[in-house]
């Protein structure tokens, strides 16, 4: 292409980022929040520029990212969840209402809010998507979460 272009990066100098995890089905959360460490450490964020917030479960969320946003602190926040459909009702509005919140609080606050929320029929498939490294969606969202902040920091001219 003849225009420019600004390619999937990792940004160069120190982020801030704020992880908010859901302790519902926390045996799968904590394997997402297992994911998200190890691609935050792999690309040199250091630990103490990582905050972590529990939160009951996935459609709190949308209300600890916006929070944490507020604060002025963070220059992304990782939302972590995982809802199981599990015969219920309750599956779509907690899932629904969590992916609308966070998109919500992404665009309010002009800061990347990653989706990494699990929402599967059964606890084998969100085992699946949460159990090794390669396929870890805590993983995959964390290094999103990088590229986003990259392209920011390349729209605002400061790489
Ligand atoms: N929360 C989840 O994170 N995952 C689920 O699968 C789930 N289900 O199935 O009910 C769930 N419910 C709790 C919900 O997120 C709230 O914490 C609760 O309703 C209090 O507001």
């Amino acid at each position: 292409m003849s225009g420019t272009e600004i390619g999937l990066g990792i940004p160069d100098g120190p982020v801030r980022i704020g992880i908010a995890a859901a302790r519902f089905n926390h045996f799968i959360t904590e394997q997402l929040l297992e994911g998200a460490m190890d691609a935050l450490e792999r690309n040199g964020v250091a630990g103490a520029d990582i905050s972590l917030a529990w939160v009951p479960g996935a459609f709190e969320l949308p209300l600890a990212a916006d929070s944490m946003l507020a604060t002025g602190q963070f220059d992304c926040v990782i939302a972590l969840g995982a809802v199981i459909r599990g015969g219920t009702a309750h599956f779509d509005y907690v899932a629904g209402e969590c992916s609308r919140g966070l998109s919500e609080v992404s665009l309010k606050h002009g800061r990347p809010v990653l989706f990494g929320v699990l929402t599967t029929d059964t606890i084998e498939q969100a085992l699946e998507r949460a159990a090794t490294s390669e396929g870890n969606k805590g993983f995959d969202v964390a290094v999103s979460a990088l590229n986003m902040i990259h392209l920011q920091r390349s729209l605002a001219g400061s790489g």
